[in-house]
């Protein structure tokens, strides 16, 4: 199923007036509002393949219906979300949930919907159907040599798959942990991990980056054997400099102000990229600045402050990448509204007077410095956004379009009611 160009013309002409009024209203304010658009038109987030189907909890999945049954299907719905907002110009793999039979006609697939491939993301938290040993107590972590290899060899065998499509980077998360005081060796597990790791590491390409992705708990309820920045940090600085942490916003303990470990990470120069979402609790995997679209805009202050200091590209320097699962909304509007949400809080990052800013910390005048911050946050940036999409060839409003062009009925109409997605 397809947006034709001739639609996304014909969207664009009727509400083009009165973005024309918004647009020209904010920039007539900003000195700087070529260079804000784009920045904004650069800046790609990759789409995970394992987030275009409905999600669900242990008790119970909703599916909504005309999900994608293949990983072709899966690039095509990645594609249609590109073409409707131009922002969404890669997608994130996971191995073994979408192996590419044929990378080569899977890669030109890609190329056709303006898509690259991200991150590839091996699987050792679930035990395939074929799979000899058990991951149940662990994998990279465990005590058993033959599970270990087994796993590295799972991430090697992923490395291989990202080479054949042109990806360049490999997100390692593991499940290992603990669920009870007792039954690790937390050092003795954390050696068996760096250890397992470094021989993944020996297996990249020159070129590759190794993410280390760290989460507080789930599926563990007592230790996470990567379990916050600082242990991922750790393993990232052992291994070398291909390797990077990651930093998924729901992998938290309530509380933590993930804004500042993103600007250590950073000014270590080992901070990677990020699984962006949201939550008000755990890892719930929600709509990106759904609950807290705050927080997201001073992660995004950090991450510019940050980037320019190491006079670092926005656009190709650190891997940009969602990380949801939709429980009640239709995948491609969730994912719509994430790539949004993303965008204005890099745009109000982009508005943050850094001068005024400096001056305001150097003078400890600090509600001066609450005022400079929250003038780029309390800014309607949403018409520099439509502006980047418009001149990027996309559409003014693309959940409007995606709904007014009934997207979601036609793929039922071509899939079916019934068709389930492999993933999360
Ligand atoms: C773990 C995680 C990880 C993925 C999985 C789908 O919670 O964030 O990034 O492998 O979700
Ligand atoms: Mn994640």
């Amino acid at each position: 199923m397809q947006v034709e160009k001739y639609a996304i013309d014909n969207h664009n002409s009727d509400l083009l007036a009165k973005h024309i009024k918004k647009f020209e209203f904010i920039a007539s304010d900003i000195s700087q509002v070529k260079d804000i658009v784009q920045k904004l038109k650069d800046f790609q987030v990759a789409i995970p393949s394992w987030a275009l189907g409905t999600g669900g909890t242990r008790f119970g999945r909703f599916s909504g219906g005309g999900e994608p049954r293949t990983l072709e299907e899966k690039i095509e719905d990645v594609g249609l979300l590109h073409k409707l907002n131009q922002s969404g110009g890669a997608i994130s793999l996971h191995i073994p949930w979408d192996i590419p039979q044929n990378p080569t006609a899977i890669k030109s697939l890609a190329v056709q919907h303006g898509l690259r491939f991200d991150a590839v993301n091996s699987n050792t938290f679930q035990d395939q159907k074929d799979q000899e040993l058990s991951y149940k107590f662990g994998s990279l972590q465990h005590v058993d040599k033959a599970v270990r290899k087994q796993a590295i060899d799972h991430n090697i065998e992923v490395i291989r798959h990202g080479v054949e499509l042109g990806s360049d980077s490999i997100t390692v998360w593991l499940s290992d942990g603990s669920c009870f005081p007792g039954q690790l060796n937390f050092r003795k597990a954390f050696q068996r991990t760096l250890d397992s790791l470094k021989e993944i590491y020996a297996a990249l390409p020159a070129n590759w980056k190794m993410f280390v992705e760290y989460k507080a708990f789930e599926p563990n309820f007592y230790s996470m054997t990567v379990g916050d920045w600082g242990q991922s940090l750790l393993y990232a600085n052992k291994l070398g400099p291909q390797a990077y942490t990651l930093v998924d916003l729901g992998h938290h303990l309530p509380n933590a102000n993930i804004e500042q470990i993103v600007a250590l990470l950073l000014g270590e120069g080992k901070l990677g990229g990020f699984h962006f979402n949201d939550s008000k609790y755990g890892d719930d995997d929600l709509t990106v600045g759904s609950i807290n679209p705050y927080q997201l805009f001073l992660i995004f202050n950090e991450l510019v402050e940050g980037m320019d200091a190491r006079s670092m590209n926005h656009a190709t320097d650190l891997g940009w990448m969602i990380d949801a699962s939709h429980n009640v909304k239709d995948p491609l509007e969730d994912l719509l509204q994430s790539v949004e949400a993303i965008k204005i809080a890099y745009a109000q990052a982009l508005l943050v007077d850094t001068k005024a800013l400096q001056q305001a910390q150097d003078q400890s005048d600090v509600a001066r410095a609450q005022e400079i911050l929250q003038q780029a946050y309390r800014t309607d940036v949403r018409p520099l956004v439509a502006e980047a999409r418009l001149q990027a060839g996309g559409a003014l409003d693309p959940l409007g379009l995606f709904r007014t062009h009934k997207v979601r009925e036609q793929l039922i109409k071509e899939r079916g009611q019934k068709t389930v997605a492999t993933g999360l």
